[in-house]
């Protein structure tokens, strides 16, 4: 059967199903996603890449926003979203970053309403990159832009809320290798960002038109409020304005920003190689002042820039939240610069048995109670990663 020439909604739950089966494919075995929405982007555009961006830099993908374009100074704080989460702003066309496998196309109701660049046009035309697209810009003169079979286009309040159903079925999917299901997919940032489309695209969700749409809506905003009520931001309520989105937004990005400071402050560095743990009341502090959430997604973060700041590998650690469980989390990172050691062979040099993750990143876990002095025991491992590295003559 051949796809109409106009969008038009997906009948079935089942082909929907199809289709976002389709795109999580997609998402799990490829690395590199550029993601682009309309000339002159609005908020539920920003927030719907902004959304899949967190998404695909969950699963350790690489990711780029391309605005082509000075964003409006009033969805500039969508943006601050990426600057602690590993991805990669770009305001300028003809930048375009290379080995690009999937191009993600947000919130565009047709081709011609896409930014003109050669660069991108090259892309485009290129059918080795798959083309994904979600949108709810349907009838008259729209058109797809995806390709056939990975087009989320439907009826929706947003295309926001478009990337919220692929979190949905993505955080229980059976592919999803067992070291991310057991992590949080649906962060704080997350749904603040979907809310943020959602809000915008229906002025305050007044014009939320079905019922299926004003469900969805609630379901974020109470997924929202029992997501703070879990985390130390306890003074917030219902989300049903724009300014409180904003001033969440706001807030999270502040405690991102000294965490991340936090972390660096305790940056070490050997002779190659760079870590950075904290202790065990640090931990506690940290836990107390950014949330379990943020000390983790901001964890993430920093043993990327170590890793490539050393382009080797880079170290982090902290303790969970008491209340949360009893170890000590680590992640190891090896940059794009560095192909040498599969890091699930490292755990098992280190004799390490609660981790896994890929071969260009690792996560372990050491119960609480074996650890005297988590300085020592981070520096120990860097020790043995150096003279490995020695030996093998990688620097
Ligand atoms: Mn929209």
């Amino acid at each position: 059967m051949k796809r109409p020439e106009q969008k038009t909604e997906i009948k079935t739950i089942a082909g929907k199903n199809r289709i976002i089966e389709n795109i999580i494919g997609a998402l799990l075995s490829k690395d590199r996603f550029l993601l682009l929405g309309h000339d002159n982007p609005d908020e539920d555009c920003i927030a719907a890449m902004v959304a899949f961006g967190l998404l695909a830099s969950r699963l350790d993908k690489t990711c780029y926003i391309l605005t082509c374009s000075e964003i409006n100074e009033n969805y500039r704080y969508l943006l601050n979203i990426c600057r602690y989460n590993s991805i990669i702003t770009i305001e300028n066309c003809a930048e375009l970053p290379g080995g690009v496998g999937g191009l993600v196309i947000m919130d565009t109701a047709k081709p011609s309403m896409l930014p003109k660049s050669e660069k991108l046009h090259e892309l485009y035309e290129d059918e080795t990159v798959l083309k994904i697209e979600f949108d709810h810009h349907l009838g008259s003169d729209s058109g797809y832009i995806g390709d056939e079979g990975y087009c989320l286009v439907t009826g929706a309040s947003s295309s926001s809320e478009l990337v919220g159903l692929l979190a949905f079925k993505l955080r229980c999917h059976e592919k999803l290798p067992a070291s991310l299901r057991q992590e949080n997919l649906m962060t704080r940032n997350f749904v603040l960002a979907v809310l943020t489309g959602i809000i915008g695209d229906s002025k305050m969700g007044k014009y939320l038109k079905s019922k299926r749409e004003q469900w969805f809506y609630r379901l974020f905003s109470g997924l929202f409020e029992e997501i703070l009520l879990k985390e130390t931001f306890k003074d917030s309520k219902n989300f049903s304005t724009m300014e409180q989105v904003y001033g969440e937004i706001f807030k999270l990005s502040k405690a991102e920003e000294n965490c991340h400071a936090l972390f660096l402050d305790r940056m070490k560095a050997g002779k190659t190689l760079r870590w950075s743990v904290l202790g065990k009341e640090e931990s506690v502090r940290a836990m107390g002042e950014f949330g379990q959430e943020t000390v983790t997604a901001i964890s993430r973060t920093v043993a990327d820039e170590l890793a490539e700041k050393t382009k080797v590998m880079g170290l982090v650690g902290f303790y969970d939240d008491p209340a949360h469980s009893d170890f000590i989390q680590f992640r190891l990172r090896r940059s794009q610069h560095y192909k040498g050691l599969d890091l699930r062979n490292v755990l098992e040099m280190l004799k390490i048995e609660n981790g896994g993750g890929h071969e260009g990143a690792v996560g372990f876990r050491i119960e609480r109670d074996r650890v005297d002095n988590i300085d020592r025991y981070a520096e120990n491992i860097i020790e043995k990663l150096e003279e490995r590295l020695h030996e093998s003559g990688n620097r």
